[in-house]
């Protein structure tokens, strides 16, 4: 590849042909639940054990899902390539991590992972989550909720994203809607510094107009082909 300094981004695309749902697709997870009550802070705070049962039936629907051949891709690209690369996922799956990623950043949390409100601790979480959580740290009960990034609340990472956007040259976004912010302006940004700007999505996103170059179809076949 002739670049130097590569971000790719990816969303629920990515990991839907490995069972995981997308959000705003025909039968994604927003068709079935608002996400008012459970991917916002008030929802938490008027319904905390409706938001728990949510993401706990996500953790369980995990179980024995596996990587495909995009995140197997992506995770091969990372040590052949001899230049700067970070992937800034918005998901909450582990499915980079398994197939071998390792230069990641979860820009909207994880799903393994607590976060204690009272007391700001994050710490890796794999089982169930209930109002009578404790927080193993400060002993708070009942302010313990997954370790995910809510309508209205700060992306993580966003200092080290944005200094890698401003100095890349290739910036790739694969398997996402455009629909939600910042990520969804990150292409323009990239394209702000000069990045060759790519898209790898099923079909065009809301910010289709900002790629110099798009491949739609499903990501498991135009990803490795992308990349290889
Ligand atoms: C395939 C495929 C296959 C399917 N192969 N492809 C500016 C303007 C307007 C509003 C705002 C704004 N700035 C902020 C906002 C408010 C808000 C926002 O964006 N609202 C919009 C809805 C309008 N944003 C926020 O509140 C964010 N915080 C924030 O902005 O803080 C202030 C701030 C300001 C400035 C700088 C920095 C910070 C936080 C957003 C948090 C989003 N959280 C969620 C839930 C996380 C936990 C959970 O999973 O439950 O994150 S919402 C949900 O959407 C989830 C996803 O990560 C995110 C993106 O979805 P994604 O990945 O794009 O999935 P889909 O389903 O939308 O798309 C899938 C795509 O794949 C489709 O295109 C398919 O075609 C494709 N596909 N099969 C290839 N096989």
């Amino acid at each position: 590849m002739p670049f130097q300094r590569i971000v790719v981004l990816t969303g629920a695309g990515i990991s839907a042909e490995s069972g995981v749902d997308t959000f705003r697709d025909k039968n994604g997870i927003w068709s079935k639940v608002d996400y008012r009550d459970v991917a916002t802070p008030e929802g938490f705070a008027r319904n905390p054990g409706r938001v728990h049962d949510f993401y706990n039936e996500r953790r369980r629907r995990m179980l024995g899902i596996k990587p495909n051949a995009a995140h197997e891709a992506l995770a091969r690209l990372e040590p052949a390539f001899k230049g700067s690369f970070l992937l800034v996922t918005q998901n909450i799956d582990d499915l980079h991590e398994s197939a071998g990623s390792k230069k990641l950043v979860h820009m909207h949390g994880e799903l393994n992972s607590a976060l204690c409100e009272a007391c700001g601790m994050r710490r890796p979480w794999s089982g169930e989550m209930s109002i009578d959580s404790q927080c193993p740290w400060c002993k708070a009960k009942g302010r313990m909720r997954v370790d995910v990034v809510w309508f209205g609340e700060m992306p993580y990472h966003m200092g080290e994203i944005e200094k890698a956007l401003d100095a890349c040259d290739l910036f790739v976004s694969i398997g996402t809607s455009g629909n939600v912010y910042p990520a969804a302006g990150f292409v323009e940004q990239a394209r702000a510094a000069g990045a060759h700007t790519v898209e790898l999505n099923l079909e065009r996103s809301e910010g289709y107009s900002n790629f110099d170059e798009a491949v739609y179809g499903p990501a498991t076949k135009i990803v490795p082909a992308f990349i290889e």
